[in-house]
């Protein structure tokens, strides 16, 4: 296994000055330099799956015969595929339970709770890596970790003691101020992130907090923020630490745990960026994207279908409890749905312990189970056209299971002014004080303990439960010498993984099984896809072109996985997202860049387009030259892959790649 001590190349960065971010890079360095922008691999602690992606992931270990993971945890919740509307979803649950076992990990059932805080209160730990294949993953940096979501295959590599690459990322600063004026909270200072920089605003980048605003956030303040850093595309998200962390570990039994995670005395920022807490106001995206911000004083007025609260954006004590102090004896405008998720069984017995279900009940709110839920569409659908106010981390369409929905991200205080009033309501205008509710310092109530691993020997003996909707992974062949291949669809800016797999309560019990789950692909743009894919298959498959940060949002390798079954050769886009990209190639799909981007809009749909000598010409250099058949001209592609994903590519994939390496 490439290098498990730190190389000597993060010692010496060592003598200069660091931010916490670089400590925590140079910490776990195996492979590359800590150059701008370089691909560098990283010692993984511990690592995160949940049950959308982690049978692929179980499935890959299998494919990849993996005794037991090396790592120093790796655990599995099963958060999303609650709803039992027949066998798949309970089928998943057991092969999951089943890979636990086998493989050695720890493993939440359903009803246990949502992956990232239940991971951070388990076994989050300061000056540790953490890597998930969910993209949500980077909410542990609430704690000092360097948490990164990817797709499923590369933290089944991690499990298997493999480093996981990634480019070198920009470290940018934010200095926070101030302290948050009343009915302002940690979701509008994310919100201003958006605001400010949108949803491609900070990809290649680390976001690192600091500032004196930092001493009135809680550690799940801040991993609100953490959590949706993913929504500006960043690769993750760093807050040094300190007593409000070692608060966090200590009432949760961990207290030996913390570790001190500071920037050194004068590091420097690739970037830099400064929020004067004090000068915050509610705000709102609105629909269908994080990006599109505004503040609620100029949204104000519309009618509201929905307020929901809880997902992995607004997961703690607070975002639950302050919403029930708001309604305590009250009732809710009528005709409004105000859904509550809670975080966890734990979370739950806590609310409950302190009056807020009871509150949150009397005034007429729906009680869910612990878990993702509606976030990802399983499930509190709203109606066509309707406003739904929601806590949780996107909004892009379609997502809320619903076609033409009207989905807005806000904070839990707006969520249920809104409720209340029946219309999209600033908190600030209702006419009472904002509640102080204060974090509970004693330790959560009891509940059912997480499953630990079984013995190393007991687990060898373990089989692993595969229900009929578990199929195993599709084989791919190496990139051809010559690409000839159609392109079958052209789509704009900032496409979502959401619009190329959609999820949502009909799709997402296909997780594991490929063939089934590719009938869906680009549903929600063009639903003659997958038909229109599988007919030129055999004849060289196709092309996608794509606008700016092709891609963006969850880490579903679905997304890459289920187009490529289809016959997807390569996407062309102006820019990609990070986590897709590496998806595409994982899969041993090429994604290249336009050099130039007019070229995208000359090319026509269903034009036959050749790279000649494809192998040798991405190996050869940076450009590709395409050509297009039905125009009898060219144009050049950029490929931008390091020479490691230059052979995972020419393999055809990861999988076949590690077969090579073995
Ligand atoms: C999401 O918010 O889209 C999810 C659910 O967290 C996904 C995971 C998935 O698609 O299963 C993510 O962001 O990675």
């Amino acid at each position: 296994m490439p290098g498990s001590a730190i190389s000597r190349n993060a010692i010496s960065r060592n003598a200069m000055s660091h931010n916490a971010t670089q400590k925590l890079i140079a910490a776990h360095l195996v492979e590359g330099e800590m150059k701008l922008g370089e691909e560098i691999g990283l010692r993984i602690d511990q690592t995160l799956t949940q049950d959308a992606t982690g049978t692929l992931v179980m499935l890959e270990l299998e494919a990849m015969q993996l005794d037991r993971v090396q790592t120093e945890i790796s655990a599995q919740y099963v958060d999303h595929n609650l709803l039992q509307t027949d066998n798949k979803n309970p089928e998943d649950h057991l092969f999951l339970q089943s890979a636990c076992r086998r493989f050695g990990l720890w493993y939440s059932g359903p009803g246990g709770g949502v992956s990232h805080p239940l991971h951070q209160q388990h076994f989050g730990k300061p000056g540790k890596t953490l890597l998930g294949s969910d993209s949500h993953t980077p909410a542990a940096g609430a704690i000092g970790m360097l948490a990164i979501g990817a797709g499923g295959l590369e933290v089944a590599m991690a499990m298997a003691g493999r480093p996981f690459y990634v480019n070198m990322p920009k470290v940018w600063g934010v200095r926070l101020a101030g302290e948050l004026p009343p009915w302002v909270s940690a979701k509008d200072v994310i919100l201003e992130m958006l605001r400010r920089h949108g949803v491609k605003g900070a990809v290649g980048c680390v976001l690192e907090y600091y500032g004196d605003g930092l001493r009135q956030l809680s550690v799940m303040d801040r991993h609100v923020i953490a959590n949706m850093g993913t929504e500006l595309g960043a690769t993750s998200t760093v807050f040094p630490t300190d007593e409000a962390v070692h608060r966090f570990l200590a009432r949760h039994g961990r207290e030996a745990d913390f570790e001190d995670l500071q920037a050194d005395e004068g590091a420097n920022y690739d970037r830099h960026d400064e929020i004067d807490l004090s000068r915050l106001e509610p705000l709102i995206a609105m629909p269908s994207s994080p990006g599109n911000v505004s503040t609620v004083r100029e949204q104000s007025g519309a009618d509201v279908y929905q307020a929901y609260l809880g997902s992995s954006a607004n997961p703690g004590y607070r975002d639950f409890a302050v919403p029930a102090e708001m309604v305590r004896d009250r009732r809710i405008a009528a005709g409004v749905s105000l859904d509550i998720n809670p975080t966890s069984r734990q979370s739950l017995l806590e609310l409950m312990r302190d009056g807020h279900v009871s509150s949150l009940l009397a005034a007429g709110a729906r009680l869910h189970q612990a878990g993702c839920n509606g976030c990802i569409g399983m499930g509190q659908a709203p109606a066509k056209d309707k406003l739904s106010l929601r806590t949780v981390p996107r909004n892009f369409p379609g997502r809320s299971g619903t076609d033409d929905d009207q989905v807005c991200l806000v904070s839990p205080e707006t969520a249920t002014a809104s409720a209340l009033t029946g219309r999209v309501t600033d908190p600030r205008t209702l006419d009472r004080p904002s509640p102080r509710v204060v974090e509970p310092r004693e330790p959560p109530p009891r509940a059912a303990p997480l499953v630990g691993p079984v013995d190393p020997q007991e687990a060898r003996g373990v089989e692993l439960v595969k229900g009929g909707n578990i199929v195993s992974l599709p084989e791919f062949e190496p990139l051809p010498g010559k690409v000839v291949a159609t392109v079958l669809l052209k789509v704009g800016d900032n496409i979502s993984t959401d619009e190329i797999m959609p999820a949502g309560a009909r799709v997402l019990p296909f997780r594991s099984n490929i063939p089934q789950i590719a009938q869906f692909v680009f549903g929600p743009i063009d639903d003659g896809y997958p038909d229109r894919a599988k007919a030129c298959r055999d004849e060289g498959g196709h092309f996608v072109l794509g606008g700016h940060n092709y891609g963006q949002g969850s880490s579903r390798e679905h997304a890459a996985l289920a187009p490529r079954y289809l016959g997807l050769r390569g996407v062309i886009a102006k820019s990609f997202a990070r986590i897709h990209r590496q998806n595409l190639v994982n899969f041993g799909v090429l994604p290249l860049v336009f050099e130039n981007e007019r070229d995208f809009e000359s090319i026509e749909r269903d034009a036959r387009l050749r790279i000649v000598d494809a192998r040798q010409q991405i190996q050869r250099g940076e450009s590709v030259t395409v050509e297009d058949l039905d125009r009898d001209v060219e144009f050049a592609a950029l490929h931008q892959l390091s020479p490691r994903q230059i052979d995972v590519v020419l393999a055809g994939g990861l999988i076949n790649w590690t077969r090579q390496a073995v």
